[in-house]
């Protein structure tokens, strides 16, 4: 950079940040005279080998400090030169120092002496160590501390969905980074980058593939790619693993079968598993997704899960690798006309039998729910039933069900409602984050999984503020006991900068997300009521019921709510401990936020907060939708401080989410006040006196067109264009009070083409927009909670006669469709 210091700071403020150094940014930090001299003037590192984790802490310790304080520090591989920084690991420390030995993975940090001590355990420890350093001087905390740091758990992995052609499965962030084609990428900079990321919030593995898996990663060139990526992730202390597919010994190896118990099938698994660590010798193990969604696996042949799983655990065992198995095994095929058939129920029902049977290199990996990765879930009871099998638990950070990255959703508070929920085993106190490393039951082994679904996108998960999860997964893997807030503001410092105006308004804003989601999207516990059965992103809740999946409400006329009692319900809450059990069981005591998931009642239930339910789902989306427009706003507020790249990126997508969250709460009220015929108390549901429904308007070449499901359009009815060549007009003269309004206008962006549409007032062009966002969620084909979306003009003068007028230019498959108009007075929410 051309800058000079001088320069730096500001040069740093302006220049354009695409997102993909994170929070390894290492934004310049003001320091002085006294501060530049106070800083140590050389690094040592104590290995010079450049494939270890403790070279590549001295390089990340000259890099970072020359970027923070534009000071070069020289890299010596000796040992303890008075005013250095010295890493490496404690065996290859020489010199004094009285701070407790570490665990494994864990360090010893130290700058109050005349040198800064960075030692690890080990060596990944070290590197662990100097990002710790560099992530405090990265915040200009240059206080004196010594102590020592320890991982919560062994086992700190993420999984990817990536699929061998490039897609990534639940992916919204772009193509793979490491696969294409059918094989292994050729350029793996990225691969590295990424592994440099996650060995910063130290996490020590990652399952590349997709565990929906696919047999031809076994393929000779695949095995010998895996080893490049592997040599790609050494360097950070990041072990690589792979997800398997169960059915390999027969679609894969030519083999007539896949039985865990037929002697070929366990020599084939040896075999495949001896030739992957010859090329991977410190591969971290396997990750399996048996019978279960259709994927093949031991109860195809009436095999036991244990039996399985064994047969990979013990080709693993000489090469001390671990099978982590998942517990995500249901049938999806279930019955709703019976009352008791209860989704939740299965993964108790099928492991809680099988404790004890699994090796001991068997690690059985839990969802945090017991459904999927919804808004709100109570507890897995799982991990209240093993206690002679490890477990991990496995989150979400690529947001499946809670806005695909499209809305700003921070999920720490949400994982920490499962980690710190105390299952009271055997009445004792006993958190799931005690549970998982194996705490709770005396486990050698356990921790933590998370799907995260980086791509190619610079941002690695399409958006800037979605980073804070990925950052506080890794945090949390560490250290559960952490504030969300706490971690939260070290990474707005280090993404953004310490200015206090900035701190504090992305932090009010990532703390209300979640509530504000969950009060657009899924309340009192009766999960997040998107799609289930096409994209998983807008709203659609009729189809949780009437089909084999098990994620059901069963609302009807009358009520809503799954009866999971043991007295006339599923049985369900019968799987936790007794005085979890009783909590549940007993709906007094039951808290609102899971209500529905626990009990079937009327929605003229009153709620312990003394409204009734119906009116409680009225008034949570009206709420949430106020809380996203509001992240407008507080976002706006930092126009100034923060580069115009990352700025405007997010502001696109807050906008975007702003209109999003009408959609969602305008779906969600007008279902259940369709299905119940309760109305809301203040009047809002049904009634907006703002709005021009399109096809009131007066049409040209445009056609009313009724969408399904009819929640997704004001008034159940768009209009579309009546060929898809011909442009259409809609037309209306207003009759409004003069005044300055924000003009909104929602319309559906299909995927399969990009209209244009140009809205005037009079013969004055107010503005125009094309269907193309690519915001990377799941796109749709139709009109529909997934598609509609909303762009806003804001600060329009219009006088009544004024004539409003939309032309809409079809293209492809994409009708230009409208769905109305709102003109909104400043401050107006609708
Ligand atoms: O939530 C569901 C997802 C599937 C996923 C599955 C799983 C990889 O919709 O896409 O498959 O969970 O976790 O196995």
């Amino acid at each position: 950079m051309l800058c000079t210091f001088l320069l730096y700071l500001l040069c740093a403020i302006v220049a354009a940040e695409n997102g993909s150094q994170g929070w390894l940014r290492y934004a310049p930090v003001s320091c002085e005279k006294a501060c530049q001299d106070a800083l140590p003037s050389s690094v040592v590192v104590l290995n010079n080998n450049e494939t270890s984790p403790v070279y590549v802490a001295g390089q990340e310790l000259q890099r970072g400090i020359q970027r923070i304080f534009n000071k070069t520090l020289p890299v010596n591989y000796g040992d303890c030169a008075a005013s250095s920084i010295i890493v490496g690991t404690l065996g290859d420390y020489n010199c004094t120092h009285n701070t407790p030995e570490p665990d494994e993975d864990g360090f010893v940090l130290n700058t109050t002496g005349d040198t800064v001590q960075l030692l690890g355990q080990n060596q990944r420890g070290a590197l662990y160590a100097a990002f710790e350093y560099l992530s405090m001087l990265a915040q200009g905390n240059f206080s004196r501390v010594a102590y020592t740091s320890n991982p919560h758990a062994p086992i700190r992995w993420v999984n990817e969905w990536d699929n061998m052609d490039g897609s990534i499965e639940r992916g919204y962030a772009g193509p793979s980074i490491f696969f294409a084609n059918g094989t292994v990428a050729e350029d793996l900079t990225r691969a590295r980058d990424y592994a440099r990321l996650l060995a910063s919030i130290r996490i020590n593995g990652i399952i590349v593939n997709n565990v929906n898996a696919n047999a031809t990663l076994l393929e000779a060139r695949n095995i010998d790619g895996l080893r490049r990526i592997a040599d790609v992730f050494r360097p950070y202390g990041v072990q690589i693993g792979i997800s398997l597919n169960f059915a390999s010994p027969q679609d894969f190896g030519g083999l007539d079968t896949f039985d865990s118990l037929n002697p070929s099938v366990v020599s084939w698994w040896e075999n495949v598993t001896n030739q992957i660590y010859q090329r991977v010798p410190d591969l971290a193990g396997y990750l399996v997704k048996a019978s279960s969604e259709g994927q093949p696996g031991p109860l195809t042949y009436n095999r036991t899960l244990a039996e399985g799983a064994n047969v990979f655990a013990r080709a693993l065992q000489p090469h001390d690798g671990i099978l982590m198995f998942r517990a995500f095994v249901y049938d999806n095929n279930l019955n709703e006309s019976s009352w008791t058939a209860d989704r939740a129920n299965a993964a108790v029902d099928y492991f809680k039998p099988l404790d004890g049977e699994f090796e001991e290199n068997v690690i059985v990996q839990i969802k945090y729910g017991p459904i999927d990765f919804q808004v709100r879930e109570p507890a897995s009871p799982l991990f209240a039933n093993l206690n002679r099998t490890n477990v991990a638990i496995e989150l979400q950070v690529t947001q499946e069900y809670l806005g695909q990255q499209c809305h700003l959703v921070y999920l720490p508070p949400l994982w920490k409602t499962v980690l710190d929920f105390d299952l009271q085993v055997d009445g004792k106190v006993s958190p799931v984050r005690d549970v998982i490393p194996g705490k709770t039951f005396n486990r050698p082994l356990g921790g933590w999984t998370a799907v995260v679904n980086v791509g190619t996108n610079t941002t690695w998960l399409g958006s800037h503020l979605a980073m804070s999860n990925l950052y506080a997964y890794g945090r949390l893997a560490w250290d559960p006991i952490v504030d969300s807030e706490d971690i939260l503001q070290d990474w707005i410092r280090l993404t953004f900068g310490s200015d206090q105006h900035v701190l504090d308004t992305i932090t009010e804003m990532s703390m209300a997300s979640w509530p504000a989601y969950e009060n657009y999207t899924g309340n009192l516990g009766e999960q997040t009521l998107t799609d289930i059965i096409y994209t998983h992103y807008g709203p659609n809740p009729a189809s949780q019921d009437n089909n084999g999946w098990g994620q059901w409400t069963r609302a009807d006329r009358q009520g809503i709510g799954m009866d999971r009692t043991v007295n006339n319900g599923t049985g369900y809450s019968g799987q936790y401990p007794a005085e979890v059990a009783q909590l549940y069981e007993d709906i007094d005591t039951t808290p609102d936020d899971l209500l529905l998931w626990f009990h079937h009642v009327n929605y003229t239930y009153r709620l312990h907060s003394g409204k009734t339910v119906i009116q409680h789902f009225y008034d949570a989306h009206y709420d949430g939708a106020e809380t996203a427009h509001s992240f407008v706003d507080m976002w706006e507020s930092l126009r100034d401080k923060i580069d115009q790249e990352r700025y405007n990126d997010v502001l696109a997508r807050l906008i975007y989410q702003a209109g999003h969250s009408i959609v969602w709460r305008d779906a969600i009220t007008n279902f259940y006040h369709n299905l119940s015929g309760i109305p809301d108390e203040m009047q809002r549901v049904g009634h907006h006196p703002w709005r021009i429904e399109a096809e009131s308007m007066t049409l040209s070449g445009y056609e009313p067109y009724a969408v399904y499901p009819f929640e997704t359009a004001s008034n159940a009815t768009a209009i579309i264009t009546s060929s898809n060549s011909t442009a259409g007009m809609a037309s209306t003269t207003l009759s409004i009070p003069s005044g300055t309004y924000n003009l909104a206008i929602n319309y559906y962006d299909l995927h399969g083409g990009e209209s244009l549409w140009t809205v005037y007032r009079n013969d004055d062009q107010i503005g125009q927009w094309t269907g193309d966002t690519k915001l990377g969620h799941i796109p749709s084909t139709y009109l529909d909670g997934h598609s509609a979306t909303r762009v806003t003009f804001r600060d329009i003068d219009l006088r009544p006669g004024d004539v409003l007028w939309i032309v809409g230019e079809p293209d492809g498959t994409e009708p230009a469709p409208l769905d109305y108009v709102a003109l909104l007075p400043g401050g107006v929410v609708d």
